[in-house]
């Protein structure tokens, strides 16, 4: 197919070095040739050229002063990418590893992801190099005042709305909140995954991780199975990895492992969540002080070697490229079923082909984790309209749209011949509605 390989070749050359992006720029076209191939309009319209440019891409100097006095300068970003089909809408990452290939990947993947939750927001993302590792609440608190004093001149509640991501959770929103109120004397629907008592929505904490384990739990069913007595490995401890890891134990599954980046722990009688959430949430300590406190578990230096562990179900929840070929067959080899993504693009191209060649249900980031954004899109939702849903509610609606992109990734994935490949499922279902905004509103 000459179009699709020819936007990637001028993308690899016009983005040189941008190894991630052009990643998931790979994965997502090559998902799409058979959509390509039944409508020759689109190449006349420009639309896979237009589709991977970003609309609006804002890079600027964070400038903070530490605790000690001393001044330190940090890159900003926010990539507007895609406003087809409603405002931008996508998370902040602050990370010492972000740079504008891995804001870009990110923002492009949620453009699909976005579109496959059937809520009306575009895609986008931003974030920074800051590492809030180690840092004083006030510095955080500073650093989010200097970012937000740029970044606030960008977005909107109905231009864009930023949220969390690595190293940003309630915490950081908090500040951020404060200064974009501060500075534009607005109390609006900004960013989502606000505090519950200024205006943030109840299960938006839980709903990636929640969403994650709703969609594994709709691929077993549909195979006539379910989580129940499931051996669970999830990489990662942070917002997505304990509230995954919360669902599965709550429907049956035993989570045996879990990782930050100097190590995992392995407990074979179960992870104890509560001793996780000490540690992570209140303590923001690392992981291996598990092993510390419950009898029986060990800590073992490094993360790969979580790969290792023979699990039914994996969900790989901390970061990008986290699960390559060699750790793919290995899983295989173990006897993995199931990997959900909980993380965005945590499979490199090779393991994804590893685990669709061997037969495994692969499910894949922007798809498994949209519940996070999606529930993001129902925190807007209510401030728009000045009330709050119950836990309840706001729950049996992001299970009902778990379900429902499972489906529609399915139902894809069977209609242009691929059946069972959701990574060209979820790509198709995604684009098939971007694409439509894009060409009714012509060339733009
Ligand atoms: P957190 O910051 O809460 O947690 C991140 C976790 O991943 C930490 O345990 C962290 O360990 C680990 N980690 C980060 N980078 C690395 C690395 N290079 N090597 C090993 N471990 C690493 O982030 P989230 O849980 O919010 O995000 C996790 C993933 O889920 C990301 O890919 C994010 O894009 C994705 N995601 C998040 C959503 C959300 O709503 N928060 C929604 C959809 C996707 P350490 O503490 O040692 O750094
Ligand atoms: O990757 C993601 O979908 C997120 N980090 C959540 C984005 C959001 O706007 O809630």
């Amino acid at each position: 197919m000459q179009y699709v390989d020819k936007v990637l070749r001028d993308l690899k050359k016009k983005n040189p070095g941008e190894a991630e992006f052009h990643q998931a720029a790979t994965e997502i076209l090559n998902g799409l040739r058979p959509v390509i191939e039944k409508h020759p309009e689109f190449e006349k319209a420009a639309l896979l050229e237009r589709f991977v440019e970003p609309e609006r891409v804002v890079m600027f100097r964070v400038p903070w002063v530490d605790d000690k006095g001393k001044v330190h300068v940090n890159k900003g970003y926010r990539v507007q990418f895609n406003s087809a089909i409603g405002p931008y809408k996508g998370g902040l990452r602050f990370h010492p590893s972000v740079n504008l290939s891995i804001i870009k990947f990110l923002g492009l993947e949620q453009i699909l992801k976005n579109s496959l939750t059937g809520l009306p927001i575009g895609g986008g993302k931003g974030g920074s190099d800051f590492d809030p590792k180690g840092k004083s609440d006030n510095e955080i608190m500073r650093f989010c005042q200097s970012f937000m004093t740029e970044l606030c001149r960008h977005i909107g509640q109905d231009t864009d709305v930023p949220a969390g991501d690595i190293g940003v959770g309630g915490r950081e929103v908090g500040y951020l909140f404060g200064q974009y109120k501060r500075i534009r004397n607005e109390h609006v629907g900004v960013l989502t995954g606000r505090g519950l008592a200024y205006g943030g929505s109840l299960v938006r904490t839980e709903a990636t991780g929640y969403g994650l384990v709703y969609m594994v739990e709709e691929a077993l069913k549909c195979r006539g199975d379910s989580l129940k007595g499931k051996t669970v490995v999830v990489s990662g401890s942070g917002n997505v990895a304990i509230y995954a890891t919360e669902k599965a134990q709550q429907l049956g599954a035993k989570v045996v492992a879990l990782y930050d980046s100097n190590g995992y722990i392995y407990d074979k009688n179960g992870i104890q969540l509560d001793v996780v959430k000490q540690i992570k949430e209140v303590e923001r300590a690392r992981i291996k002080e598990y092993a510390q406190r419950v009898a029986g578990a060990e800590y073992h230096e490094g993360c790969k070697g979580i790969w290792g562990i023979p699990c039914d179900i994996a969900l790989p929840c901390a970061t990008q490229n986290e699960i390559d070929g060699k750790d793919a067959e290995l899983l295989v080899k173990n006897g993995v079923k199931y990997v959900g993504e909980g993380a965005n693009m945590p499979t490199t191209l090779e393991g994804i082909s590893v685990f669709q060649k061997a037969g495994v249900v692969f499910l894949p980031a922007k798809a498994a984790n949209a519940g996070g954004v999606a529930t993001s899109a129902l925190e807007m939702a209510q401030s728009s309209g000045r009330m709050f849903w119950t836990f309840e509610e706001v729950d049996k609606k992001l299970k009902g749209i778990m379900v429902n992109i499972y489906h529609n990734m399915d139902d894809a994935a069977k209609e242009y011949g691929v059946e069972g490949d959701y990574v060209a499922g979820a790509n198709i279902a995604g684009f098939k509605k971007v694409a439509a905004a894009m060409m009714a509103q012509g060339v733009v």
